[in-house]
């Protein structure tokens, strides 16, 4: 499902322009914006030092161009972008933009910046053939919080400046123990970003999950868990839409993997257990035990694999991984790379035409506030109208709202509107919960079955008014299914209507309604989740049923004032 807003945005810009004909500034400030609209989404990782982003955004590449550890460069804000020849810029703070040679040395990327300190270059960009780039342009930070000021501060004014919409739409921010600074910044992030109303688009990343078992076998799972329960916690979990455990350093091995380390995990794999175990038992003595593989490559192999991998590996070799390829594949499965580009993909950049609106909105806005002139009332609407009318955004802010349990809805409808909003995936048919064959038939009926019922929730009075404005994000998603599909239900209509007169008790559905909410309230503080159904959950007929109930109890008139409130 794509979202309109670009032509939109793009005919307010060059309206902009109109007005600021003759302000300099001000028309490359508008040619930036065009740009953006132009250009992939922008993500940005960040975190603190060491958290892992570089090493994380050479696996998302699949090639180790980021500089990781050390060196200068990994002080300096670097965007990769897509190019079909690679090339190197830097960009120094008051002089000229410089090209670098693109040198390659052990398959790493040589990030030189020659004469300059990292003090005195203000960002590099790294264009690059990788395909990941033609879709999203991935900027690298320097650690949030770190060991100088000077850069965390560098990062912040990119990823959340005062005065100006932030650089990136999106954010991957890798925690490795969630920390009180990690969440100042998001904070930072989504009140200028995101805006204050709005959710986040931030996503957590527990990063370098493989150290988080003490590179046990199972480390991973344990990793897992972590995360289940980072995103559980209030704090986090109001901040980014979701947190995924990623062991970077695996998938970055495992994507540039080369025959050579193939060779010695077979090695090791061939050895006999009562070799083997006991030399895989840590770091140090998988570099100390005298071995055939020679130390160097044993250094190496844990360089770039860490033990954990080293362990893996082995143990899938002698599952049965019988080449290298095969052996990548599943090292990288095991990683949480793939969820983390799937929930990427499925979160940011299925939106990124509303997000990429919002940030030009709000850049728009800023220029007006900045420069105001007589003529912008009309651009001034037109923000406004985009901003209402962006249903991606509401679909993203609702998503936030029920990733923070702040939807007062039963748990199945909770579940069933996060389906439809998009919170598993795009597609029609998987927005419907059907399965990806199903035919125009079984589309189109289910759409009508669930727009009936999702007209009915956001006309009942029993709904508390968050619940009510979730229904008609979710009424909206589906009249939008329905307008690509076909069906009658893109001729979004009236409120379902409500029994017979005299049938209801005399008091309206407002003053109902406020009752409910008072009850409500107090019922989810102490029982999240177990709303309407004494604990128990619903399946939606059941649900269907209870409104039905409820609804005949009502005179029409309130229904559809509270409908319509
Ligand atoms: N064990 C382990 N080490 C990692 C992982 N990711 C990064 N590292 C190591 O942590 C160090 C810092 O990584 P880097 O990507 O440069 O972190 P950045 O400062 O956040 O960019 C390097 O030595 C990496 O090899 C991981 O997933 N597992
Ligand atoms: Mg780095």
């Amino acid at each position: 499902m794509t979202d309109s807003e670009i032509p939109d945005v793009l005919t307010l810009v060059a309206a902009a322009r109109g007005v600021y004909r003759d302000d300099p500034a001000a028309q490359s400030v508008l040619g930036a914006l065009e740009e953006r609209l132009r250009e992939p989404l922008r993500v940005a990782v960040a975190g603190i030092v060491k958290a892992g982003k570089s090493t994380l955004l050479n696996a998302l590449l699949g090639e180790r161009i980021a500089p990781t550890d050390a060196g200068e460069c990994t002080r300096v804000v670097t965007w990769y972008r897509y190019a079909d020849v690679p090339s190197i810029t830097v960009h120094p703070h008051g002089a000229r933009a410089q090209q670098i040679p693109v040198r390659r040395t052990a398959g790493r990327l040589v990030l030189d910046l020659g004469r300059y300190a990292a003090e005195d270059v203000d960002h590099i960009e790294v264009h690059w053939p990788s395909r990941m780039l033609r879709t999203l342009t991935l900027i690298d930070t320097p650690g949030i919080a770190s060991l100088s000021q000077d850069l965390s501060a560098r990062s912040l004014a990119l990823l959340t400046p005062e005065e100006s919409p932030s650089s990136a739409d999106a954010i991957l921010y890798l925690i490795r123990h969630l920390h009180a600074s990690d969440l100042k910044f998001l904070e930072a992030f989504r009140d200028t970003a995101a805006g204050t109303a709005q959710t986040v688009n931030a996503l957590a990343v527990l990063s370098r999950a493989d150290e988080i078992g003490s590179g046990r076998i199972d480390s991973l799972l344990s990793a897992r868990r972590v995360a289940e329960r980072y995103e559980r916690d209030g704090m986090l979990s109001s901040l980014a839409l979701g947190v995924m455990p990623v062991a970077g350093l695996l998938a970055e091995g495992a994507r540039t993997l080369r025959e050579s380390e193939f060779a010695s995990f077979r090695t090791l794999a061939q050895l006999e257990r009562a070799e083997r175990e006991p030399m895989l038992v840590s770091a140090d003595r998988f570099v100390n035990t005298a071995h055939a593989l020679p130390e160097a490559s044993r250094r190496e192999l844990l360089d770039r694999f860490g033990i954990f991998g080293v362990r893996l590996a082995t143990s899938l070799i002698r599952g049965g991984a019988d080449d290298s390829s095969v052996l990548a594949e599943q090292l990288v499965a095991q990683s949480g790379l793939n969820e983390l580009v799937a929930t990427v993909r499925m979160h940011f950049r299925s939106r990124a035409p509303a997000l990429k609106a919002r940030a030009v909105c709000d850049a728009l806005t800023q220029l007006i506030a900045e420069k105001p002139r007589p003529s912008t009332d009309e651009i001034e609407a037109g923000i406004e109208k985009i901003q209402v009318g962006a249903h991606g955004l509401r679909e993203l802010a609702l998503l936030g709202r029920i990733r923070t349990g702040d939807v007062t809805l039963p748990p199945a409808l909770v579940r069933e509107a996060e389906r439809i909003i998009g919170g598993e995936g795009d597609d029609a048919s998987l927005r419907l919960g059907l399965p990806p064959d199903a035919d125009g038939d079984a589309l189109r009926a289910r759409l009508d079955d669930r727009l009936d019922h999702w007209r009915a929730v956001s006309a009942s009075p029993l709904v508390m008014r968050d619940g009510v404005q979730a229904a008609r994000t979710v009424v909206r998603s589906l009249e939008r299914i329905a307008s690509e599909i076909g069906c009658r239900g893109a001729d979004a209509t009236d409120v379902v209507t409500a029994g017979g007169p005299g049938d209801g008790p005399a008091e309206g559905a407002q003053q109902q309604r406020q009752k409910h909410e008072a009850a409500l309230q107090h019922q989810r503080r102490s029982q999240q989740g177990a709303l309407w159904t004494g604990g128990r959950e619903l399946d939606h007929d059941q649900v269907q049923q209870q409104l039905h109930q409820e609804r005949r109890q009502l005179p029409p008139s309130d229904t559809r004032a509270a409908a319509h409130e």
